[in-house]
C-alpha cells in the first residue's frame, strides 16, 4: 500500500541560505502538497557533516564538500508525503545544475555542481538515517490538515 506518511531529508545548504532562496524553496514542497514536519537552522560542524555524506568519503570532492556545507548555516527539514523522497529528488532537479531542467529549484537558481543550494535523500533507508542524524525524536511534529485529505 502506499506510504502516504513517507518522509524525506531536505536540505537548503550554506549557499540557499546566503542568497535568500529559503522561502522559495519551501514554497515548492509546500506547493506540491507535501507537509513540513520539522524545521531548523543549523551552523553544523565538519564531524557532523563527515557523519552526513560518509558514503562520499574517498571521493576528489568529499573535503571541499564538508567545508563548503560548514560555510555558515544551513535549514534542515523534514518533509512528509506520498513518495516524499523520490519527488523531492525531482523538485530539487539533477545533482548537476546544468542538467537540472527548468522548474526544478536546481535548474531555476543555480548552475554549479558544488553550489548546488539544496540537497535531498536519495533513498528511504538514507531518508531514516539522515532524519535520525539531524533531528531529535521529538522535533519531529505530528499535525493534520484535519478536514483536507488531498494534502498530506
Ligand atoms: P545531495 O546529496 O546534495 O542531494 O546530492 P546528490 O545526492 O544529488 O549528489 P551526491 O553525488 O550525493 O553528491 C553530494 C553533493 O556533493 C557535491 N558534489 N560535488 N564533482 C563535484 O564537484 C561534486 N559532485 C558532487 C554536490 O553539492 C552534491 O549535491
Amino acid at each position: 500500500m502506499a506510504n502516504i506518511k513517507e518522509r524525506t531529508f531536505i536540505a537548503i545548504k550554506p549557499d540557499g541560505v546566503q542568497r535568500g532562496l529559503v522561502g522559495d524553496i519551501i514554497k515548492r514542497f509546500e506547493q506540491r502538497g507535501y507537509k513540513l514536519v520539522a524545521m531548523k537552522m543549523v551552523h553544523a560542524d565538519t564531524k557532523m557533516l563527515e557523519e552526513h555524506y560518509k558514503d562520499l568519503a574517498g571521493k576528489p570532492f568529499y573535503a571541499g564538500l564538508v567545508k563548503y556545507m560548514n560555510s555558515g548555516p544551513i535549514v534542515a527539514m523534514v518533509w512528509e508525503g506520498l513518495q516524499a523522497v523520490s519527488t523531492g529528488r525531482k523538485l530539487l532537479g539533477a545533482t548537476n545544475p546544468l542538467d537540472s531542467a527548468p522548474g526544478t529549484i536546481r535548474g531555476d537558481f543555480c548552475i554549479q555542481t558544488g553550489r548546488n543550494i539544496c540537497h535531498g535523500s536519495d533513498a528511504v533507508d538514507s531518508a531514516e538515517r539522515e532524519i535520525a542524524l539531524w533531528f531529535k525524536k521529538e522535533e519531529l511534529v505530528q499535525w493534520d490538515h484535519h478536514s483536507a485529505p488531498w494534502i498530506y
